[in-house]
């Protein structure tokens, strides 16, 4: 059993560091320190960081460790959520001695001295919670794990509302519930949204385009992001404003990342986009994606590839 092999790792090494991926989102935090303080509760002599960057809407969830190189020395990294080496957030998990990769994306390019990929899992904080739910008899938990946990679940699965929800994934969930989760508040956590957050989704709802063929997008340029004031970490997280559009069953947003350089984040109610995700450098889910298009011109080529991709699916339902 590959589970096995992640806690032995954990036993034989006394300093653990947890790396999650760059632009974190509520799940690399959720399984990150879900896992850290699983351990920490259960070997209190194990140090454990979390490494990586801040995110400021999920930074509720636990502080990240600003740690120097000597401590990678004879450590071991676990990589959680994320599907290729040039992905993870802080690259220094390559001067540890032991490299772990936990994640629920479709491989990419592999890393690590070992691998736990589990595609059928809805987030990865969902593979640390059957993770301690497996050796339950072994490993303790605490409040602040249970709410990392849930919050990463929550937030990879739009709140149990995507096709990577399984039986499964209610089953991990009720022991939180029945450990005294107060889920309620960490909704609240993430509904509230500022004035300029709640207005800049208006600005989406009113300005999207539509290929003729069905696919929903909004450029989020940063002139749009400056005149909201509104930070390019949250203006993307606003993607799935347009996940309910009656005849666009993909949906897309494009913005500039450093260096100018374009991303998408691609969505899919049915249609698979992972190949389409693939041609244009991305990846992720079967139907969740990002694709680094690099400038704008090649959004376009990836639009008019997204249309056909629908217009086919569209003729094949008929
Ligand atoms: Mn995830």
């Amino acid at each position: 059993m590959k589970m096995d092999h992640i806690l032995e790792k954990i036993k034989e090494y006394n300093r653990i560091i947890i790396h999650k991926h760059i632009r974190p989102d509520g799940d690399c935090y959720g399984a990150a320190f879900g896992l850290k303080e699983i351990i920490k509760e259960t070997f209190p002599k194990k140090e454990v960081y979390v490494v990586g960057e801040i995110a400021e809407y999920v930074k509720f969830i636990g502080d990240v460790d600003d740690i120097p190189d000597d401590y990678f020395k004879g450590a071991l990294s676990i990589c959680v959520d994320t599907a290729s080496g040039d992905r993870v957030a802080d690259q220094r998990f390559k001067l540890a001695d032991y490299v772990i990769k936990i994640d629920h994306h479709i491989p990419v390019s592999d890393y690590g001295d070992f691998q736990y990929v589990d595609t059928t899992r809805a987030a990865a904080a969902q593979i640390i919670l059957e993770f301690y739910l497996r050796y339950k008899d072994e490993l303790k938990i605490n409040m602040t794990a249970a709410k990392a946990l849930y919050t990463g679940i929550l937030t990879d699965t739009g709140r149990f509302k995507y096709r990577s929800v399984t039986a499964d994934t209610f089953r991990a969930v009720a022991f939180l519930i029945d450990y005294g989760l107060d889920f309620t508040e960490i909704i609240g956590k993430l509904d509230i949204k500022s004035e300029n957050l709640m207005k800049l989704q208006g600005y989406v709802l009113q300005n999207f385009k539509k290929t003729p063929n069905g696919v929903a997008y909004i450029k989020m340029k940063p002139e749009i992001l400056e005149k909201f004031d509104i930070s390019l970490e949250e203006g993307t997280s606003l993607v799935n404003e347009l996940s309910t559009l009656d005849d666009c069953p993909v949906w897309m947003l494009f913005a500039e990342y450093e260096n100018n350089i374009v991303r998408g984040r691609l969505r899919s109610r049915a249609p698979s986009i992972d190949k389409l995700a693939n041609k244009y450098n991305g990846g992720g889910h079967r139907l969740a994606c990002g694709a680094n298009l690099g400038d704008w011109e090649t959004v376009e080529k990836l639009l008019v590839d997204a249309d056909e991709l629908v217009k086919e699916y569209k003729k094949s339902k008929n």
